[in-house]
């Protein structure tokens, strides 16, 4: 299961790339890369900040609930399930799902840029620009920003998962930001049943077996039922 800002759509918090989205307003280069934060740590914090504000009002929604359920039955059954995430809301975590993988980091984390230091905030109020207790240099959201490796962990069991499943769906995600996207891929050379759910099209639909348009909020609870 690869999940994108769409499954949390529904929930109130804005996608990336759809009209109105986060990149109408919000420069990439400048908010999300290391560059961009380097030149202007309180500018990224305020962006990052509102972000966190609507994810912290935000409550998972039927999708979210509907994959911690499938989740549940799988495994009951003795199977595998595996759910990959980009999204940084922690709304699944929040909706009960035990396995995720969060290949692009979390909102709830922070990290300094220099040493080690890593620390679980929340999505509560935070200072302006937080900074290392260890070496007093602005702590960064522990997200992975453009030109940034994935975290190795992460994607080895993201892409070992993919390339050992039977069905892969691919939830609300523009299949756009890779190598994330690059899952799909792998889950059909792995020889899965492929699954797209997502209300318009995307790269990945005419790859998939089987691509589902509507909202997650509604087809993921009919695939449950
Ligand atoms: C890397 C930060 C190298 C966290 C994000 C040219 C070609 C190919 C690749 C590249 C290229 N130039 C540069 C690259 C690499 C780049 C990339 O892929 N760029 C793309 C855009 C061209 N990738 C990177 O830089 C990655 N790193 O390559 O490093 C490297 C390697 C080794 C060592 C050193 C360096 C890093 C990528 C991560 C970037 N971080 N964000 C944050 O602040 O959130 S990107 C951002 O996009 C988020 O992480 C997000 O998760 C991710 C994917 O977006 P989606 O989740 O899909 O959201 P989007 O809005 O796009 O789409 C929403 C979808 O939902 C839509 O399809 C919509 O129709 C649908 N939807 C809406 N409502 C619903 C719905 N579906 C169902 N139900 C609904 N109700
Ligand atoms: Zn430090």
């Amino acid at each position: 299961m690869l999940t994108g800002a769409g499954i949390s759509a529904e929930s109130g918090v804005p996608t990336f790339r759809e009209p109105g989205g986060l990149w109408d307003s919000a420069p990439v280069d400048k908010v999300a890369t290391a560059e961009g934060f380097a030149a202007d740590p309180p500018g990224v914090w305020q962006w990052y900040h509102e972000r966190r504000r609507e994810m912290s009002a935000a409550r998972p929604n039927a999708g979210h609930t509907a994959l911690a359920e499938l989740e549940q039955r799988i495994t009951a059954g003795g199977g595998e399930f595996t759910l990959i995430t980009q999204n940084v809301d922690g709304l699944h975590v929040a909706a009960g799902s035990q396995s995720v993988i969060r290949v692009h980091g979390s909102l709830a984390d922070v990290r300094c840029t220099r040493c080690e230091f890593r620390r679980h905030v929340g999505m509560g109020q935070i200072d302006d620009v937080p900074t290392c207790p260890q070496c007093g240099v602005p702590l960064r959201p522990d997200v992975v920003w453009f030109g940034e490796a994935l975290p190795a962990e992460a994607w080895q069991a993201a892409a070992g998962a993919c390339g050992r499943c039977d069905v892969f769906m691919a939830v609300g995600t523009s299949a756009l930001v890779h190598p994330a996207a690059g899952l799909i891929d792998l889950a059909i050379d792995a020889g899965a049943k492929t699954v797209e759910i997502n209300v318009a099209p995307t790269p990945a639909s005419h790859m998939v077996d089987i691509p589902l348009r509507g909202p997650a909020g509604e087809i993921l609870p009919q695939i449950v039922q």
